[in-house]
């Protein structure tokens, strides 16, 4: 450690970090950061001339070295190191992007332990309290390329990489807690099945075709995962509202030697949330980037996301108290059998100087555990711990774990060696062990009680190809999630069914999944087949045992109320009430909500009473109508003013914002004469609205703003659905 914080003092010395990471330091910088600090570059005007990476100064880049004449254009030289330099980095700038969860964004933080677990574990990041480790974590998509959009219907990845003082623990999980197969062998074809077609290489990031559903089709085990992909679960809100799951069963050993198998949560401070589907497609188009954007601005702003880390445990001995095999990844331990124990929390503090050099290099290994924490025979988790080595290997080198966002905070000794690449220089005069001058040895020469032991496992069997006679059994678990989601929900999975089989063209993929969802729900079944053009079952093998679980459903996970961090349109046009919108603004901003003013054009808007020629007075919007659109925010309020409320009114795209707003149950505020225009926008046949005239807060669908003066008033829409509101 002083080593690294001598390197930080000289780098603050030398002034290359930037100023802003000065301004963070106390809140943000950790044992990581400083690590990155000797790495971080940053151009400072005045101070740095341009180079070469040879470092040589260059004087001119914006003319390739030519022979020309005085009336002459001429031929462009070769000889122009400079000018090749540049195009020979440009050309390579690309590395292979991931064959799954290319598409992605990180963030760096700190994990902090509330509760230790000496009798289930010796690691000491589970068992030391006082530390703040730190952690980077990568959020993804699973099926989409680099730059496809974020809202997709997909799973979402979420890998954490903890820089713990024994070395580097990976849980690289998921936002749903179980897997669309069994065994690490089917993942190719699984993945060949999700991705675009090969003919055509068409969808991009859609599970939509017919190749995904066939797949789901033939392999029942399946089943499960694709009801919560089919969830609101497949379109959040934010990755800050998302649950994590390990998904894998892991094991934990204490210092007697005796191991636990366990499964790792996260659960967001804000709640699980998603968006309405209507809302995820246009956003695709709209904002690509909207949850990139978001967590970025959220940690931007000093919104820290934070997640409680939880473990389930099953001791060993016990494993075979289930009617489920605790090794399948496609089940979950319901939680009524298992419960969550809530033993330490994760806050994101701090974005990334440069994508490419964190978010992009980073890189994950399941097989990267810390000692006190081991494997299962999970035999998905056996495929992966080769997996992950494996793929590093070929997209960043055999020394990717030398780049600056991959080496751990503690001390590297081996005698691995070379490779492409290699930044290290080792001293002295072996590299192999055992040698004559007793150099690195490992743990169990020199009695270190920390090293890695592997639990002695007793094993027996016979080689063959199959798993466990519990894993044979695909759909309890598929009906226990259906069963446990409320009513909304489960709409929105037959929905999101409806949606995804009818882009299916091939009779057999729509007819053939319409009997497997009877395997989930007879009902399920018959609506969605009435609608994907596949024939209604009438009955089926497998009926819905009609049971429950806890804690599956995202309504379980509301979070804590807030409207901190929402984004927060005010439409506003020539002639609005200065007053009122300086209160109101000022009563958003006193709850930390991001406002945003969105007005016709993006010029000076001039409230009633200013005289526009004038030229001052007036308020200049961050957009106009036409460039953002509600989609992107989680509420809008309309401000009051005669003139305003005329010109919106008038205005086509801000009556399609309002409308738009509604339809996707979000909060709609308005005061004034804006009410009138908000209640004929969106008074359509079939919606009601409740006005709350006495109300002197303003209640959102997640969360109450308290403290507003008088006259504020409440619409809401007497649909609105908690858990999907955004
Ligand atoms: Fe992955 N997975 N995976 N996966 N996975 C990759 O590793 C693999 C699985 C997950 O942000 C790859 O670095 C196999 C389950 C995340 O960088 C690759 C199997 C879960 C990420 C790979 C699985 C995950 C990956 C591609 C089946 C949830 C992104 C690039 C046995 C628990 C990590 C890479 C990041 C990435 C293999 C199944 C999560 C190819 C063989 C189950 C979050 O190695």
């Amino acid at each position: 450690m002083s080593g690294v914080f001598q390197r930080l003092q000289e780098s603050l010395n030398e002034a290359k970090i930037s100023a802003t990471h000065k301004v963070n330091e106390i809140a943000t910088t950790n044992e990581k950061i400083l690590d990155l600090y000797p790495n971080t570059v940053s151009f400072d005007k005045g101070k740095h001339t341009m180079t070469t990476d040879h470092g040589t100064k260059i004087n001119d880049v914006d003319h390739w070295l030519k022979a020309t004449g005085p009336d002459s254009q001429g031929p462009s030289l070769l000889e122009d190191q400079i000018a090749r330099e540049r195009i020979h980095r440009f050309d390579h700038e690309r590395i292979p992007e991931r064959v799954v969860h290319a598409r992605g964004t990180g963030a760096h933080g700190y994990f902090k332990l509330n509760e230790p677990i000496p009798e289930l574990t010796t690691a000491g990041v589970l068992n030391d309290t006082s530390r703040a480790t730190p952690v980077f974590v990568r959020f993804s998509t699973v099926a989409g390329s680099r730059g496809s959009a974020d809202t997709v219907r997909d799973v979402r990845g979420f890998a954490t990489k903890f820089y713990t003082d024994e070395g580097i623990w990976d849980i690289v999980g998921n936002n749903i807690p179980v897997f669309f197969i069994q065994d690490a062998i089917k993942f190719p074809d699984f993945v060949h099945a999700a991705k675009p077609e090969p003919h055509n290489e068409v969808p991009q990031a859609q599970t939509a075709h017919n190749n995904f559903w066939d797949f789901q089709y033939l392999h029942p085990e399946s089943t499960h995962m694709f009801t919560w992909a089919m969830s609101d679960r497949g379109i959040p809100r934010s990755f800050r509202m998302m649950q994590g799951f390990g998904v894998n069963t892991f094991t934990l050993l204490n210092a007697e030697g005796r191991r636990t198998f366990v499964k790792f949560h996260w659960i967001p401070e804000l709640g699980v949330h998603s968006l309405v589907w209507d809302e995820a497609l246009k956003l695709a188009g709209q904002d690509p980037d909207f949850h990139r954007k978001d967590l970025y601005e959220a940690i931007e702003n000093g919104f820290y996301p934070k997640w409680k880390f939880g473990i389930q445990t099953i001791a060993e001995g016990e494993e075979d108290n289930f009617d489920f095999d605790i090794l399948d990844a496609t089940k979950v331990w319901p939680e009524d059998l298992v419960p969550v124990r809530e033993i330490g929390e994760m806050v994101l503090n701090r974005n990334v100087d440069e994508f490419f050099a964190e978010t992009e290099q980073v890189a994950f290994c399941t097989s990267h555990v810390v000692p006190g924490v081991g494997f299962s025979n999970d035999p998905l988790l056996q495929g992966r711990n080769f997996s992950y080595q494996d793929t590093q290997i070929s997209r960043l080198g055999v020394n990717w774990e030398q780049l600056p966002i991959n080496r751990p905070v503690c001390p590297v000794m081996n005698f691995n060696r070379d490779g492409a690449m290699n930044h290290r220089i080792h001293k002295g005069k072996v590299n192999y062990w055992p040698n004559r001058f007793e150099a690195a040895p490992p743990g169990n020469y020199n009695g270190d009680a920390g090293a890695y032991v592997e639990h002695a496992t007793k094993m027996a069997g016979i080689k063959a190809r199959v798993n466990g006679p519990k894993f044979k059994e695909h759909y309890s678990q598929a009906q226990l999630f259906y069963n446990s989601l409320s009513e909304h929900e489960k709409s929105h999975v037959e929905q999101a069914l409806g949606f995804e089989l009818s882009h299916c063209d091939e009779p057999i993929v729509y007819k053939r999944m319409s009997e497997r969802l009877a395997d989930i729900d007879i009902s399920l079944a018959q609506r969605v087949a009435k609608m994907v053009g596949g024939d209604p079952p009438a009955t089926t093998k497998h009926p819905n045992h009609g049971l429950k679980a806890p804690r599956l459903s995202q309504t379980e996970f509301p979070g804590k109320p807030t409207i901190k961090s929402r984004r927060i349109a005010m439409l506003i046009a020539d002639g609005f009430d200065m007053a009122t919108f300086t209160a109101v603004r000022a009563a958003l901003k006193a709850q930390q909500a991001s406002t945003f003013v969105i007005a016709p054009r993006r010029g000076m808007i001039f409230p009633a009473g200013v005289d526009p020629a004038t030229g001052t007075g007036g308020l200049m919007p961050d957009h106009h109508l036409e460039g953002q659109r509600s989609t992107m925010f989680d509420a809008i309020y309309i401000n009051p003013g005669t003139q305003s409320t005329l010109t919106l009114r008038e205005n086509g795209r801000a009556v399609h914002w309002v409308r738009e707003a509604f339809g996707h149950l979000k909060a709609i505020g308005a005061l004034g004469d804006a009410i009138d225009f908000v209640q004929q926008a969106c008074v359509l046949p079939g919606v009601a609205l409740a006005l709350d005239q006495n109300s002197k807060d303003v209640v959102t669908s997640y969360g109450v703003v308290t403290g507003w003066n008088a006259d504020v008033k409440l619409l809401e829409s007497t649909k609105i659905e908690p858990s999907t509101t955004a």
